[in-house]
């Protein structure tokens, strides 16, 4: 039976951490046994020009002449996708800041020229913010926009810019992003669109447990009416060099990575994987939440911006023997997927 809102709460705050992993263990078990799935992908963060300022946000810079701004152009990225493709990467994961001057084409030339050059890796790009700053610079509606990306080549959405969904949070962390209802209403026309879509959660500074059961109540809910997304991913905030470090310093612990990733996997009875992004959980932790309900450890990276922005101490990325080797030390099966979660002998 469905676990409710006060009794994910009541776990959150009082389940002995060993039982809690254990049960959502179990959980995850059942639903996929020994397995564990990884991607062969490559990040390209194309640019880290942003319009907006979240307060955690260590990447972004406002300026463009800025001495650490940069811009990539089409030639750039069609490198940095073939570098990875040459070594079996299967999925590309685009998103970065909003560039005050791309226009929309921009960003559909970007997908079609990938798509053209590299016809069956899956093209997992543009989070729902970025889909709502394509939907204002154009003047056309978020459906409008992700139709034509669908056109150019776009495979699935990646589950960025959800942050905490309640407003009375949003308004304090990242003020003038687009609201918890957007970033909702972009996933449900995604899925009715056939456009997968994965879904993360900021956590581990200002909010309360309170903040983060709301949060994934909203997403079982738009999951039941609009079913599309294949992971929920909670990420971890880290406190360097960014405009919230002066209030949250520190980086949360692993009790309350784990403790999250099991109350996830028990509440979001709906969505089939819970994924340990190992760039911001860090190896160790990671593997821990493979016994605590997680079920996909994201992928091989081979570049990662945002988070190393924000003090992350990980390597920028693993190779495909590393993360299998990792999988199996933990006693567990890996499983090679796609953006789609085809898997792969
Ligand atoms: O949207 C920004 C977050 C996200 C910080 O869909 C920060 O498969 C921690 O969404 N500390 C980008 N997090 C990462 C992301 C993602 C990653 C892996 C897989 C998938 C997927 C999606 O990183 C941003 C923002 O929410 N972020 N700053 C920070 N200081
Ligand atoms: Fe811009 Fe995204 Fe950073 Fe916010 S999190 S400032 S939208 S790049």
């Amino acid at each position: 039976m469905r676990i409710t809102t006060s009794e994910a709460l009541d776990l959150f705050k009082n389940a002995p951490l060993e039982d809690l992993c254990k049960m959502a263990d179990a959980e995850k078990q059942r639903r996929h046994g020994d397995k564990v799935f990884w991607v062969n992908n490559r990040q390209i963060n194309y640019t880290n020009v942003c319009v907006l300022h979240c307060k955690f946000c260590a990447f972004s810079r406002i300026k463009k002449d800025s001495p650490t701004a940069y811009d990539w152009d089409y030639q750039t990225i069609r490198n940095k996708a073939e570098e990875a493709i040459d070594i079996g990467a299967r999925e590309l994961h685009i998103v970065g800041g909003l560039h005050p001057d791309h226009p929309f084409t921009y960003y559909i030339d970007m997908l079609r020229d990938l798509r053209h050059e590299f016809p069956k890796v899956n093209l997992k790009a543009f989070t729902a913010v970025e889909i709502c700053h394509f939907a204002k610079i154009s003047g056309q509606t978020p459906e409008q926009i992700m139709a034509t990306l669908k056109d150019a080549g776009l495979d699935a959405l990646p589950g960025g810019g959800a942050e905490i969904l309640r407003q009375e949070v949003r308004d304090k962390i990242c003020p003038g992003k687009e609201t918890g209802d957007e970033w909702l209403a972009v996933h449900r026309a995604a899925h009715k669109l056939d456009i997968p879509t994965n879904a993360t959660m900021l956590f581990g500074h200002i909010e309360s447990y309170e903040d983060r059961i709301d949060h994934m109540d909203r997403l079982r809910k738009l999951q039941d009416e609009a079913p599309g997304f294949f992971a929920f991913i909670p990420l971890v905030y880290h406190p360097e060099h960014n405009a919230l470090h002066n209030i949250v310093p520190n980086m949360t612990s692993p009790e309350d990575i784990l403790r999250t990733v099991a109350v996830s996997r028990l509440f979001l009875d709906n969505f089939p994987h819970i994924k340990a992004y190992w760039i911001q959980m860090g190896i160790e932790t990671a593997m821990k939440a493979l016994h605590a309900g997680a079920s996909d450890l994201d992928g091989t990276i081979i570049e990662e911006k945002i988070t190393h922005a924000a003090g992350a101490k990980v390597p920028v990325g693993l190779t495909p023997a590393k993360m299998q080797d990792l999988i199996r030390e933990q006693g567990l099966t890996p499983v090679e997927r796609d953006a789609k979660y085809e898997t792969y002998p």
